[in-house]
């Protein structure tokens, strides 16, 4: 990581009152970075306010045993005070979309701002970038910036940033994950986070319409070109037989790769307030973020998702055509154990 930190000690610095946000439908990374953030603003004396454009899904309550620091922008009754005299801090996303009901707050803020992400694309958020793209969460990133501004790694921050890589990795699975990656996991061990029991907030703490909703949802996975594609849908009419919540879809994109021989996993969502969310998972060395950035969205090379505003027959229609075209333009590369990334 070759990131210069030294204009976010400026910033830190020069302010006394922050605001953190991140991106809609946030994940644990988005999550686990903001308590990074605000942990470290905290210990330097800062007076934090964390606003999203999304509610927290209960899975990540952990983070925020006070029930206080995640705070919904519609619930805020102050939120247009919060644009007086604070500087604003963005964490795991670089583009205006995923800020949801947030951006026209962003784009209205007069203070300064800074992101620190590792999506791929660039937006112009008009603020002072810290980003690597080939990082593997924005939570390894703010673990670096708290070492970098003379922070220190408290059992509250470590555990947010364990949840944050460890998420975005896919609990280390993924090829994004490094020698580095673990090194981290394991300083961040040191510093107080219990791995286990992160896990088991995470995933031993569904709800049983989320269970009933990934027995619908693979009940129908379908593959198409040869095996090679595989996909689900989840409709709302779905969710309200499964008596599951929009959140409960988090990473069920992930079981569409768990097919042998698939090589582009996807998974239709239908959105509550209209329009389908497409999340797609890469492997082989296919770019899904060029798929999503057609339909508009966006990503990493193996992780990428877009929004459509379609019925789900069209986006099916639409997007599975597309991804056709492009996995058959892209000759497999070969799964080694020394597949570089
Ligand atoms: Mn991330």
């Amino acid at each position: 990581m070759s990131i210069d930190w030294l204009p976010l000690r400026d910033v830190i610095e020069q302010n006394d009152r922050f605001l953190v946000t991140t991106h809609v439908r946030p994940d644990g990374d988005a999550l686990g970075s903001e308590v990074g953030m605000v942990g470290l603003l905290r210990q330097l004396g800062k007076d934090v306010r964390v606003v999203n454009g999304s509610v927290t899904p209960a899975r990540y309550d952990f983070l925020d045993p006070s029930g206080v620091l995640f705070e919904h922008h519609a619930a805020v009754a102050d939120l247009d005070s919060l644009r007086e005299g604070r500087a604003l801090v963005i964490v795991d996303l670089s583009s205006w979309t995923q800020l949801g009901d947030m951006a026209e707050f962003v784009r209205r803020f007069p203070g300064p701002r800074v992101v620190i992400d590792h999506h791929l694309g660039n937006d112009d958020l008009g603020a002072v970038l810290f980003k690597d793209q080939t990082a593997e969460a924005a939570g390894i990133l703010v673990m670096d910036a708290v070492a970098a501004v003379g922070g220190v790694l408290d059992p509250w921050i470590a555990t947010g940033l364990l949840t944050a890589i460890a998420m975005d990795t896919g609990w280390f699975r993924h090829p994004s994950t490094r020698p580095r990656t673990l090194r981290a996991a394991a300083q961040l061990m040191e510093a107080g986070a219990a791995i286990s029991d992160i896990y088991r907030q995470i995933y031993e703490r569904n709800t049983l319409g989320r269970m009933k909703l990934i027995g619908e949802t693979l009940s129908r996975l379908a593959t198409t070109l040869s095996g090679r594609i595989a996909y689900a849908t989840v409709t709302r009419d779905d969710l309200a037989r499964a008596g599951a919540v929009p959140s409960d879809s988090e990473d069920l994109v992930d079981y569409t790769t768990s097919v042998r021989g698939v090589e582009l996993g996807m998974l239709f969502i239908e959105q509550p307030r209209g329009g389908v969310r497409v999340s797609m998972r890469a492997r082989t060395g296919l770019d899904c973020s060029l798929l999503a950035r057609s339909f508009g969205g966006g990503g990493h090379h193996a992780a990428a998702a877009a929004s459509l505003p379609g019925t789900m027959e069209e986006t099916l229609d639409m997007v599975l055509q597309a991804a056709r075209t492009a996995l058959e333009q892209h000759a497999p590369r070969e799964i080694s154990a020394k597949a570089p990334r």
